[in-house]
């Protein structure tokens, strides 16, 4: 095939997982903006390369004019998430999306392979707009722990490097190693709360700190440069205080005093 025709075909794909990827980008943005915990730590994307395309294609069987009709993967975003349950969360929001059809769900994780892999994978219609007109093509999404990451990443490239014959020591590593795995996942799900919890008052403090910056910012086009100083002495002195009730507090007296500026037409 010539590679024209190839980018011709690979172009619509190219844009769905640009596409993808801000949109799942987005969504860790929205819960961080609300200071709320987000299911989705990363996402990640690609188009499946020329060469791996023909690789499958010829595993596979499957013809030349045959492969955007077979090979489900050539878009691929993977999620990964902090938590097994996360995952799931992952899945309902892919579920009720209005811009995706879900066409199968293979659930890796309930279901280990025997190689020790873990993952939940999606097949998903998305639709793009290129300039030849709408096309709906098939998007792979693989969903996983950090650690189901981490353990996939290097057995991959295993794989790749033993070209499916990893020597019989390094498989049985690989197994006794996917097992630390799941208990690492287990161990972590125990204090996921705790974590959660961390993590959602460091999201609400980094939100404060930044509603009092622009605030104080606003401030200096409406109070003295005196009133101003001032008032930034007294966040610093605060801040150092790491107490968020405080910063809680001053925030909404900032609000007070802007509104204050306002109201007087300053
Ligand atoms: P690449 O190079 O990552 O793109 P099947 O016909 O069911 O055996 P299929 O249809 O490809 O295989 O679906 P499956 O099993 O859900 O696998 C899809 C992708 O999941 C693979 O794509 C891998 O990326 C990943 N995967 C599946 N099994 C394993 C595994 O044992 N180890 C690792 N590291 N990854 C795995 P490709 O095209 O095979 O490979």
């Amino acid at each position: 095939m010539e590679i024209q025709l190839w980018k011709e075909i690979l172009t619509p794909y190219e844009l769905a997982v640009d596409e993808l990827t801000v949109k799942f980008n987005h969504i860790i943005k929205e819960y961080r903006q609300m200071g709320v915990y987000s299911p989705i730590e990363q996402v990640v994307g690609r188009v499946k390369s020329i060469s791996s395309i023909l690789d499958k294609a010829q595993k596979k069987g499957i013809e030349l004019d045959e492969i955007t009709e077979k090979i489900e993967d050539i878009a691929g975003i993977r999620i990964i998430c902090q938590f097994i349950e996360d995952i799931y969360k992952v899945v309902d929001i892919i579920k009720n999306r209005s811009d995706m059809e879900v066409k199968t769900c293979k659930d890796y994780i309930s279901n280990m392979k025997p190689s020790g892999y873990r993952s939940y994978h999606m097949i998903v219609y998305y639709n793009v707009e290129t300039t030849k007109g709408k096309k709906r093509i098939e998007v792979e999404f693989q969903i996983r722990t950090l650690a189901m990451n981490f353990w996939a990443t290097i057995e991959h490239s295993l794989q790749y490097k033993y070209r499916n014959n990893i020597p019989e020591h390094i498989r049985k590593s690989l197994s006794e190693s996917a097992q630390s795995i799941i208990s690492l996942d287990d161990e972590m799900a125990t204090i996921h709360t705790e974590i959660v919890d961390a993590q959602n008052s460091f999201n609400i403090k980094a939100n404060i700190i930044s509603d009092i910056l622009n605030n104080i910012q606003n401030l200096y086009k409406m109070a003295s440069k005196k009133e101003v100083h001032k008032i930034q002495d007294e966040f610093y002195k605060i801040y150092k205080e790491d107490d968020l009730l405080q910063l809680e507090r001053f925030n909404k007296q900032l609000d007070i005093i802007a509104e204050g500026y306002r109201a007087q037409g300053v």
